[in-house]
């Protein structure tokens, strides 16, 4: 078999999404999911410029081979751009083997570990009300655990809250020039103690809870918001302070033992090496799409595995169903499974990518297609093509640019 042509889709079924199609000599096709939210363009023209001309000819089975020329052979190494490029390609070929072999994908990954993937979904609001219903929305679904994010008093927009209730998920992340939302540290860890403590008092001990504090925490801030939240018994506080000096986990894990999640915006193993080594963390993060594809990902989980930390793939509204796909596949086969996040996707989307994975009662299944078990309706994804759009910036309230 050999890959006769790659091509690069950018489409916009309400946010933007880049999909890589390989189509081989014997009519095989597979898909790869590229895209990296608010800089879409920068991976459509890594791969259609630089990786689809290379691809073509090749034997699409050599999955492994592929992905080590790619990292290897581009000689400047690691990054989301990169990483979110080669990672398409690795999702694609495997779909192909898989779709070849006849059998989904996690059949090749080792079979089924469980019988259905548990996820977590989003509630948010601006202030408790909102939040509560939210909260029963998701229960409502289905959802085993649910993301908690709230307005904090005296700040316009904080990250992962609607403007109203009715707004979809795309509204959060999706403007066509970044909206600049305001941030203020002490009023935040003021505040979502008592957020927590109010959710416990009306849904009980028992409720999953997750809360993502997106990067803007000081070790030592995320060391007392760890604290301040332990009496709520959270499933995890995500990136409670920026990862790329790992070491300072090391100060919040001295003072806290509320879980820690981290990794959806790390790309390779090495962002991870010290959190993992010294158990700094109880989950990791990256998605199939932002860490160089499943031949990557299954292998962080394996080393993750050896220091009893589990998986977590970022499920957020900007990985496409393609790369939802492809990780719901990991989800099922790995033994080391943590939990999902599934946002869901628009009406549209799901007609764009029809998808065999299921949702249902808050459980996802990638099921029984042969390949990752995702078809692109390309002149649908022609009709809505892309669209500028920018993830928000952060402003402290003296005007200084703040982590988003
Ligand atoms: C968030 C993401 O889902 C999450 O955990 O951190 O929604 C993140 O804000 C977006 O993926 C950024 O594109
Ligand atoms: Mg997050």
């Amino acid at each position: 078999m050999k890959i006769v042509d790659a091509k690069v889709v950018v489409t916009s079924p309400g946010r933007n999404f880049v999909t890589l199609k390989i189509t081989t000599d014997e009519g095989v096709t597979g898909l790869g999911d590229a895209t990296l939210n608010g800089r879409e363009l920068a991976v459509a023209a890594y791969l259609r410029d630089h990786v689809a001309p290379l691809l073509v000819g090749i034997d699409p089975h050599r999955v492994e081979d592929t992905w080590q020329s790619l990292y290897r052979g581009a000689y400047w190494r690691r990054g989301p751009v990169t990483m979110a490029a080669i990672a398409a390609v690795d999702v694609a070929l495997w779909d192909i083997k898989a779709k070849a072999a006849g059998l989904p994908l996690y059949q090749l990954l080792g079979g089924a570990s469980r019988e259905r993937v548990g996820t977590y979904g989003h509630a948010d609001g601006r202030d408790l009300p909102e939040l509560f219903d939210a909260i029963r929305s998701r229960l409502a679904e289905g959802y085993p655990a649910i993301r908690i994010q709230s307005g904090i008093p005296g700040l316009k927009t904080v990250y992962g809250v609607h403007s109203s209730p009715d707004h979809a998920e795309a509204e959060l992340h999706q403007q066509a020039r970044p909206v600049v939302e305001d941030w203020d540290t002490a009023a935040y860890l003021r505040h979502i103690p008592t957020v927590f403590e109010a959710v416990r008092n009306e849904f009980g001990p028992e409720l999953p809870l997750l809360h993502d504090a997106h990067h803007r925490l000081t070790p030592a801030q995320a060391a007392q918001l760890g604290k301040d939240l332990e009496p709520y018994r959270l499933f995890w506080l995500e990136d409670c302070t920026p990862a790329e000096n790992q070491e300072a986990l090391r100060l919040v894990r001295r003072h806290t033992t509320t879980p820690l999640a981290i990794g959806e915006v790390f790309n390779t193993v090495y962002d991870y090496q010290t959190l993992i080594t010294e158990q700094l963390i109880d989950y990791v993060r990256s998605a199939v799409t932002h860490f160089g594809g499943v031949s990557p990902l299954r292998k962080l989980f394996d080393f993750a595995a050896q220091y009893q930390i589990k998986s977590a793939i970022h499920g957020p509204e900007d990985i496409s169903p393609v790369g939802m796909a492809a990780a719901v596949h990991l989800d099922l086969a790995v033994h080391n499974f943590g939990i999902q996040e599934y946002a869901g996707y628009t009406p549209l989307t799901h007609e764009v990518f029809r998808h065999a994975f299921t949702f249902t009662d808050g459980h996802l299944h990638p099921g029984e297609a042969p390949g990752i078990g995702v078809e692109l309706n390309e002149e649908l994804a022609a009709a809505h093509p892309y669209e500028a759009a920018y993830l928000p910036v952060n402003r402290l309230r003296d005007g200084s640019v703040h982590d988003w």
